[in-house]
């Protein structure tokens, strides 16, 4: 099995040599490392249309050998898939995103959005975010993705079905276990600044707290509250099919 793992915090991240070595750790078969130059977080899913890509060697925090572009996380996996990577890839997995990507952040996520690309190109994709502000350590998180590649290589994904998965920020002994979710709703808490440029021209920038979710039973963000890992299987199919018989009755 061939494994390509990425992020969207940079090759340098911590998070990304600790999810690799991990998957190295389990012997699940080789690991390829392919990861945007600069930190891409909140990015959404990109494809770089417009301008070139270009391709080097780097290492990870660790020292160890991985391959860098200036593109997005998206872009990465896209150029891995399309043949930059010669050997066959059979399963991508991002993170460790060091904030949880809950609810409405996946279509933010570079983290998420990297492992949507993955299923775009037929390979199974999963996305693993921890939260580092309550306990800084990416081990836990690090085993336990490796734990859900290992299953998603035995047992398969549907098509065009990818995997969000967060870790609590506790330590390993105290993770209660693991939950499959749905995704939950999310309130944002965006607050507009507005300020003057040293030339008196206004610029805006969104600020505001962090955000928080609705704690529902079976969403991603209670069985996180409650201490277990959330897994979340996600599809890019985002039809309201509930909705398409009520809008057949509109006059159009
Ligand atoms: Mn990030």
């Amino acid at each position: 099995m061939h494994i390509l793992v990425t992020n969207d915090d940079g090759v340098t991240a911590p998070g990304l040599a600790a999810l690799a070595n991990a998957l190295r750790e389990l012997g699940l078969g080789k690991v390829t490392v392919f990861a945007p130059d600069h930190n891409w977080s909140v990015s959404g899913h990109v494809k770089t249309l417009h301008k070139p890509l270009r391709v080097r060697p780097a290492h990870l925090s660790d020292g160890s050998e991985a391959l860098t572009s200036d593109g997005a996380p998206s872009d990465c996996v896209a150029l891995a898939l399309l043949g930059v990577i010669k050997e066959k890839i059979d399963l991508v997995v991002s993170g460790i995103n060091p904030h949880p990507n809950l609810g409405h952040d996946v279509t933010y996520s570079g983290t998420v959005t990297a492992a949507m690309e993955a299923v775009i190109g037929h390979v199974p994709g999963i996305a693993v975010s921890m939260d580092t502000n309550r306990h800084p350590d990416y081990g836990p998180a690090a085993r336990i993705g490796a734990r859900v590649a290992r299953e998603a290589l035995a047992r398969g994904l549907p098509p065009y079905t990818l995997l969000n998965v967060n870790v609590p920020g506790l330590p390993e002994n105290e993770i209660k276990g693991a939950r499959v979710t749905r995704q939950g709703l999310s309130v944002y808490r965006d607050q507009l600044v507005e300020r003057d440029d040293p030339r008196g021209q206004p610029y805006f920038w969104i600020g505001g707290e962090a955000p928080t979710g609705k704690e529902e039973d079976g969403t991603d963000f209670a069985a996180l509250a409650a201490g277990y890992v959330s897994i979340t299987p996600l599809q890019l199919d985002l039809t309201a099919h509930d909705r398409i018989a009520e809008l057949q009755n509109w006059k159009l």
